[in-house]
């Protein structure tokens, strides 16, 4: 795919996830390019007529939302979403999935978490029979020495993410490591748990048992549901 099949098949599954949205939900909104095309969709649902509440995942999409003059509430005053949408990097048959390519990892999860489903909104490109590239770990900034070598002595060998020549600090004033999916058959939830008792990491970017429905968009324009 090329970068403008890409926009076409992740703006097709956004058009799409803005469909499911029934009146008076409070729904999360996801962050990264994909997820911009379904705030985008949303927004010109809500200028039609429909009446909804948001949450969103991140300050880039709760600045977007706004600016959309879409209604949000803050993400401290919500207990249970009714839908959110997302999206992934990287997604498997099993609906386990890599995030926080955008750097939100730790609020996607916990809204996630938090709603009566997930759907998941990617580019047929992301849906992979296993999952690769590097699993973000938000971790404590004070701590982060220890910690990079806390999971290296795990056999871990992550790189701090940067900005420049700053770390890249998260929503929550946490850094980002990026750790190695690695070649050795493994099963997701393990790594999940290996990796999360690692003392100084908060949240990492594996998700599982989580996503419902999954839109996967092509370049084509059409929309599989999964
Ligand atoms: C944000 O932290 C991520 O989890 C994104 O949902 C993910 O990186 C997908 O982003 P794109 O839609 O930009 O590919």
């Amino acid at each position: 795919m090329d970068d403008s099949q890409r926009e076409q098949a992740k703006r097709a599954a956004g058009v799409a996830a803005a469909a499911l949205i029934q009146p008076d939900m409070l729904v999360g909104l996801g962050t990264g390019s994909t997820t911009r095309f379904f705030i985008e969709a949303l927004c010109q649902r809500i200028e039609e007529g429909l009446s909804v509440d948001c949450v969103a995942t991140s300050h880039h999409s709760e600045e977007l939302a706004r600016s959309l003059s879409i209604p949000m509430r803050p993400i401290e005053s919500v207990t249970q979403v009714d839908l959110t949408v997302d999206g992934a990097d990287c997604i498997d048959p099993k609906k386990q999935m890599i995030k926080g390519g955008g750097g939100a990892l730790l609020r996607e999860k916990i809204l996630a978490a938090s709603s009566r489903e997930m759907v998941v909104i990617v580019d047929s490109d992301k849906w992979q029979e296993r999952l690769e590239g590097d699993i973000p770990l938000e971790i404590v900034p004070f701590a982060h020495k220890t910690t990079l070598e806390r999971l290296k002595i795990a056999g871990f060998e992550c790189k701090l993410r940067m900005n420049k020549e700053f770390p890249y600090v998260t929503d929550n004033g946490h850094y980002i490591a990026l750790c190695p999916m690695g070649s050795a058959v493994q099963e997701i939830p393990a790594l999940h748990l290996q990796l999360k008792a690692i003392i100084g990491v908060v949240e990492t970017g594996l998700f599982f048992n989580v996503a419902g429905r999954v839109l996967v968009g092509f370049a084509d324009g059409h929309v599989e549901v999964r």
